[in-house]
């Protein structure tokens, strides 16, 4: 087992409440099926949030990425910071989220791996090129996601690549890789009555376009439902990990493009108790820093005016950088 930090310091890590939920409601899209472009709209606009399965990335692709983020995570911490640096946002973090005072039952490398950008941390050369690999086969992922949400939202056929062109293969795009480690937690050492999980990641949307997810097969991502669901079920919705497929991410700047029509979905990630360590890796997608983002002409009714006040990615990006994490970093930009 690896430890992040001294045990007696997990009580200045936030716990939450855990829902007993129903995890069924989440849809699982097979990309290659027909249908599929209406079923991601759906989900995008009912809970920001999907699986996608039969999605074409060889299982081994990810393996060795999970074996070589695991023999990373198991170097002493010192070793882990003069290889990556420490993370200004880029590196290797460990408790500490963002500049804002945010912590987490976690350590993670945080990435650039936009095509033209040089690795900006130093990794051991062979998970380096894992991650390249990994890297390219998973933005071909969120491409075909991409075309498929535009499909679903009814833009013309030839102008579906609306999406995918603002990030994938665009110079100057802004992808980024996360590789979170949540070790196990010493959940022996929380106050007794407890109500009830120590977060790892606390809640927030994210502020790109897409987000693609895939972890090992240790439990703990939870998702959100919108305030206007049924109110019958709760709120918050464990997510059952499934190594085998993707989760899909609406993010902010998705739900500006759409003007609303696709919400980005706020999630958290709870500490694993027990011996189990938690093992995610996130692909973000983010346009150039330059990119207006503004409702697409391609899916605006006649007339319908923007909920938002423009901005470009750079701007929302250094803006997301003054908040913390929960915070909404969409309403200061929202038109009543
Ligand atoms: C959330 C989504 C991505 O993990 C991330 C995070 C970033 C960071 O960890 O450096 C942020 C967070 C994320 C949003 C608000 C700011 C910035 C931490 C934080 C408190 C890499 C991203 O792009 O935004």
């Amino acid at each position: 087992m690896v430890a992040i930090t001294a045990p007696s310091s997990i009580d200045q890590i936030p716990l939450v409440k855990c829902p007993k939920a129903n995890a069924a409601i989440i849809p699982s899209i097979d990309l290659s099926a027909p249908g599929a472009a209406a079923a991601v709209a759906d989900a995008c606009r009912r809970f920001g949030f999907f699986k996608a399965t039969n999605h074409g990335v060889p299982a081994g692709l990810a393996e060795s990425l999970e074996a070589g983020a695991m023999a990373f995570f198991a170097l002493p911490h010192q070793q882990k910071l003069d290889m990556s640096g420490p993370a200004r946002p880029l590196g290797y973090g460990s408790k500490s989220i963002g500049s804002n005072g945010d912590v987490g039952w976690l350590e993670y490398l945080l990435l650039s791996v936009s095509s033209s950008s040089v690795p900006t941390s130093a990794l051991p050369p062979s998970l380096q090129m894992t991650v390249e690999e990994y890297t390219r086969a998973v933005r071909e992922v969120s491409g075909k996601v991409m075309e498929l949400m535009a499909e679903g939202l009814g833009v013309a056929k030839e102008e579906r690549e609306v999406l995918r062109r603002m990030v994938v293969g665009r110079e100057g795009s802004d992808e980024m890789v996360r590789v979170n480690h949540y070790p196990p937690c010493c959940s022996c050492l929380l106050p007794p009555g407890r109500d009830c999980g120590v977060t790892g990641f606390g809640e927030h949307t994210d502020p790109q376009i897409i987000s693609v997810l895939r972890s090992n097969s240790t439990a703990g991502l939870q998702i959100m439902l919108r305030e206007n669901d049924d109110d019958d079920l709760p709120r918050w919705v464990p997510v059952p990990p499934d190594p085998h497929s993707f989760f899909i991410n609406v993010g902010d700047s998705l739900q500006v493009l759409t003007n609303g029509r696709f919400r980005s979905v706020k999630h958290r990630v709870l500490a694993p108790e027990g011996n189990e360590s938690r093992l995610s890796v996130i692909y973000f997608g983010g346009p150039a820093p330059s990119q207006r983002i503004a409702p697409l002409p391609q899916v605006m009714r006649e007339g319908e005016e923007s909920l938002y006040r423009e901005f470009t990615w750079g701007e929302y990006k250094k803006a997301a950088y003054k908040t913390r994490l929960g915070d909404n970093r969409l309403r200061p930009y929202e038109l009543v």
